[in-house]
This record gives C-alpha cells, sequence and structure tokens, in this order.
C-alpha cells in the first residue's frame, strides 16, 4: 500500500528559486570588503543558516578573524541585506525553479497541504515576486523561529501550525543544515544537490527538475513502512 505524505515542507532559497546564488554574490561583495575570500566551498556552510550566524561563520574564516561589537555585526548584517534585496527586486515567476510549480499543483491536487520553512526573513517578499503566497498553506515566519537550522524548530513549526505528526511530513531542502533539521524534526528529508554535501539526505537528486510526485511519494511510502 502507498501512503501519501500529509504535508510537504519546502525549503525557498535554493529549491524553490535560485536565491541562493543571489545570498552568495551578497556575501562575497561584503565578504570582499573586509578583506574575507567568500568561495563556493564557504557558501555551502551557510545554505540555511540565519543571516548574523552566516557573518559570523564568514568572520571565523579569516585567517586573522577581525574582532567586532555586536553594533558593528549588525551594521554588516543590515548592508548584505540591503544588497540582497536590491538583487532580489527582479524576481519574477519565470525563477521559479525548474518542475517545481507541475510538483507544487500535483500535490495540492492529491490534497497534500503545503508549506515553507525558510530561514529567510525575506521569505515573504520573495513568495510575493514569484507569485507562489496563495500557493501555500502556511509559511514560517523566520522572525519567530528561536533556534535556527539545524534545530528543527522551523520544520517542526510547520507541522504543529498544519495540525500534522512529523512522520508524515516531508522536507525538502538544498542545504546540510536543512537536511539535519527535517530528520531531527522526525521527518523524511529530499535534498537536492550534490552527495557531497547532502549524503545524509532520505532521498537525493541533483537538481529540483529531478523532482517528481510519484517517486518522492514512493519513496516516502517506502520510508514510512508502506510499500
Ligand atoms: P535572510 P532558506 C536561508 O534561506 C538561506 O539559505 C541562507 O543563505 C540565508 O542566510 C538565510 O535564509 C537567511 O536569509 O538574510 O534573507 O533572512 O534556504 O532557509 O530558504
Ligand atoms: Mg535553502
Amino acid at each position: 500500500m502507498i501512503l501519501l505524505p500529509q504535508a510537504v515542507i519546502f525549503d525557498l532559497d535554493g529549491v524553490l528559486t535560485d536565491t541562493a546564488e543571489y545570498h552568495y554574490l551578497a556575501w562575497r561583495e561584503l565578504g570582499a570588503e573586509l578583506g574575507i575570500e567568500v568561495d563556493r566551498g564557504l557558501n555551502e556552510q551557510l545554505k540555511g543558516v540565519s543571516r548574523l550566524e552566516s557573518l559570523e561563520r564568514i568572520i571565523a574564516s579569516a585567517a586573522q578573524p577581525p574582532i567586532l561589537t555586536e553594533a558593528e555585526l549588525a551594521a554588516l548584517a543590515a548592508r548584505k541585506n540591503t544588497r540582497y534585496t536590491e538583487l532580489i527586486a527582479s524576481v519574477t515567476p519565470e525563477d521559479i525553479l525548474p518542475g517545481i510549480a507541475e510538483l507544487l499543483a500535483e500535490l495540492r491536487a492529491a490534497g497534500v497541504k503545503l508549506a515553507v520553512g525558510s530561514a529567510s526573513r525575506n521569505a515573504g517578499f520573495v513568495l510575493e515576486r514569484l507569485e507562489l503566497t496563495g500557493a501555500f498553506d502556511y509559511v514560517v515566519d523566520a522572525g519567530k523561529v528561536k533556534h535556527g537550522k539545524p534545530h528543527p524548530e522551523t520544520f517542526l513549526n510547520a507541522a504543529e501550525y498544519l495540525k500534522v505528526s512529523a512522520s508524515e511530513c516531508v522536507g525538502v531542502e538544498d542545504s546540510a543544515a536543512g537536511v539535519e533539521a527535517i530528520q531531527r524534526a522526525g521527518m523524511f528529508a529530499v535534498g537536492i544537490g550534490s552527495p557531497e554535501t547532502l549524503g545524509q539526505a532520505d532521498v537525493l537528486v541533483p537538481s529540483t527538475g529531478q523532482l517528481n510526485m510519484n517517486e518522492l511519494v514512493s519513496a516516502y511510502s517506502r520510508w514510512n513502512g508502506g510499500n
């Protein structure tokens, strides 16, 4: 017997749209101002991680990390966000990643509840730009989450709101921190990316174009004791 998940909780940056690249560009520019190189390897460690924590990781990666006050850190994080919001201002529905619109429509038609579990305080704005706000039953407010990914709170918050148990949920993530958060929540983790960074995921696809509802449901069903 095939078991259908009750809810699917999607990460935003890097899953619904490629804003992960804009985060990278904005951090790279800020890093250059500080004399710290933010390369793609370091960037993988920033995915799914909050703005301030990302800045702290960038600073810690320097050969001689500068000592900064909380006010200086906050000002740098705000500068990065200003640059990031400039970059995402031009996002349109054409920036929805391949396969996502179809997957959302199929899941909804099957009666599966849909949520967004993003660490981004800009999630609401990006969803509006993508014209996807109405596609979801719930969007986790990152500003109200006390413990960021890899803590499970983001995903558990969505399950609680949707009134479904964790084992009936699937989470979809492009970050190592996010996959860990989904699994610590007791949910089935779909990873989008490479085995080097997301090898722990319960099922892994290289990009969103390879996601399809039948395979997702079959893999979830096997994980949950179905066929
Ligand atoms: P903001 P996700 C995360 O979004 C990003 O992956 C991460 O790079 C970013 O630092 C974090 O949101 C916070 O974003 O600065 O916009 O509040 O992948 O969890 O959707
Ligand atoms: Mg992400």
